[in-house]
């Protein structure tokens, strides 16, 4: 898999057009497999933004060929878009690896369901219905879905397409307008899906690209006057202050989608070899950057022991290295500041007493590399077992009976995913009644499809995307009666 690619687009894109930013600065995106540069970006800021909202304003013009087109056509623009990824698939997947660092076979299946994402989406532009509503024998009422308008998205650098396609699928399919801030580490695929929508016919204005940093290019989103809607992916910190933004500013409505620290139960009755597999899976997929990791491992007291054996095994099988080799299981983590971080948790939990069964450290001197590191004896006071670490480090927890497990797993201020491996169906409903968390798996972990909507309980989130429920974060309900003289 070639590792040099020619970056096609570094500048932001507002009208669709690629332009320098209003400041004329840039900001270096960075490989995190060797911390070299790879192409400097256009950095956005707030004039940039303005441009932007005004630009998705006009697009949203009552009479724009946007807001007039036929929602059939709407949905086939976006399946034309669709096709076009498909077609760039190997090239995007490049791009996702090269800035973030992700397997090249992780960064296709990423693409893969980023497609199928705007595909499902897709299909409900001219589905997306009203109703009639009986209100007596002079009216008639019936009800209208619209669109809000211009919405911000400021997405983060973990899936950095698939990010997009979840924030883009919902506000086409429902017609409303884009400014879209990537994450200031992995700028590099939005840049190019903008070029892509431009390629399938999408009118000016209708999605703008604002590549910059949180503070001034994701601050003047959330604080916009104009912009009716923040979607935001995220740390819980800064989902405090886009609420606080939206609150001070135009009470723009805000969907959030927060931090983690999911718990995975496994009872007695399992096989235990199969179950360390599925917890492996549940913290290491994309180098345990990923927010609803299964991050708190809960184990019977009774499979302990020998659950810790495997775990440690399959850790230290995983093969860390170049993403675009076949071989490599885990590439490095984003940057500096998440190495240091993990590595930080990591000495936390060497002092508090955990115990280390595999990994531990830093990996190498180049890159931003990280020994796949299991800990036992995990208790719940611990930072390791409350803070997200966002890396790829398992917290091995023991428990004995459900009501303990269950008030164990809810005593945290996160609620995003949990997950539960038992044969027992009894048991597996009781915990997925009890939890607090937005999406429970049951024998498996990770089932995210773009029909099922996702989102975080508590400080995980609010809204859902994803499934019908991500369309109705974008559609205000409009209710018209009408005075006639022979209604129902
Ligand atoms: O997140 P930030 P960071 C968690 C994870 C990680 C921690 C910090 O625990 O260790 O967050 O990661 C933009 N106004 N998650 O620092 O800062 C920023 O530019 C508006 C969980 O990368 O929240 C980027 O586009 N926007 C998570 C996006 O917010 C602001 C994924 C995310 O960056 C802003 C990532 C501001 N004031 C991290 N400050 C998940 N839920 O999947 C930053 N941003």
């Amino acid at each position: 898999m070639a590792k040099q690619v020619q970056i096609k687009y570094t500048q932001l894109f507002i009208d669709n057009e690629f332009v320098d930013a209003v400041s004329g600065r840039k900001f270096p995106t960075i490989n995190p497999t060797n911390g070299k540069v790879i192409a400097e970006i256009s950095e956005g800021d707030k004039a940039d933004v303005d441009k932007a909202v005004e630009a998705a304003k006009r697009a949203f013009n009552r009479n724009s060929e946007w807001r007039t087109m036929n929602p059939y056509v709407r949905g086939q623009l976006m399946h034309k878009f669709a096709d076009l990824v498909t077609r760039d698939l190997d090239y995007i997947a490049t791009l996702d690896t090269l800035d973030n660092g992700k397997t090249y076979a992780s960064a296709v299946e990423d693409i893969r369901f980023g497609i199928a994402v705007l595909r499902y989406y897709a299909g409900w532009c001219d589905k997306i219905l009203g109703t009639t509503i009986p209100t007596g024998d002079t009216s008639v009422t019936l009800t209208r879905k619209e669109p809000v308008g211009v919405v911000g998205q400021i997405i983060p650098w973990n899936y950095p397409f698939v990010m997009l396609a979840w924030k883009w699928g919902p506000a086409l399919a429902t017609g409303c307008t884009v400014v879209l801030k990537p994450a200031e580490q992995t700028p590099l695929s939005a840049l190019y899906a903008a070029a892509l929508a431009k390629e399938a016919g999408f009118p000016a204005g209708v999605v703008n690209v604002i590549p910059g940093y949180g503070p001034t290019a994701g601050a003047a989103i959330a604080e916009h006057p104009e912009i009716r809607k923040v979607a935001f992916t995220g740390s819980t910190e800064v989902g405090h202050a886009i609420m606080v933004a939206a609150g001070k500013s135009n009470l723009k409505r805000v969907s959030l989608e927060l931090g983690g620290k999911s718990p995975l139960v496994v009872f007695d009755d399992v096989d235990v070899k199969e179950a360390a597999k599925i917890a492996y899976n549940a913290i290491f997929a994309n180098h345990g950057q990923n927010c609803c990791a299964g991050s708190r491992t809960f184990v019977h007291s009774k499979i302990y022991d020998e659950f810790v054996k495997h775990a440690k095994q399959l850790a230290l099988d995983r093969k860390v290295g170049d993403p675009f080799d076949s071989k490599t299981d885990q590439g490095p983590q984003i940057d500096q500041e998440m190495l240091d971080k993990v590595l930080g948790l990591i000495n936390s939990g060497k002092q508090q007493g955990a115990v280390v069964e595999a990994g531990g450290n830093r990996k190498g001197d180049t890159g931003y590399f990280v020994q796949p590191t299991v800990f036992s004896n995990v208790t719940d006071d611990m930072r390791i077992a409350k803070e997200e670490i966002f890396g790829p480090v398992q917290t091995i927890l023991k428990f004995d009976t459900m009501n303990e497990v269950i008030e164990r797993a809810n005593r945290t201020n996160y609620g995003l995913a949990a997950g539960v491996i038992t044969k027992d169906i009894n048991k597996a409903l009781e915990f997925a009644q009890a939890v607090e968390a937005g999406s429970v798996w049951v024998n498996f972990y990770d089932a995210v499809a773009p029909q099922t909507p996702f989102g975080g309980f508590k400080q995980s989130g609010t809204g859902r995307e994803l499934g019908e429920e991500g369309l109705k974060e974008y559609l205000e309900i409009k209710t018209v009666s009408i005075n006639v003289t022979k209604g129902n």
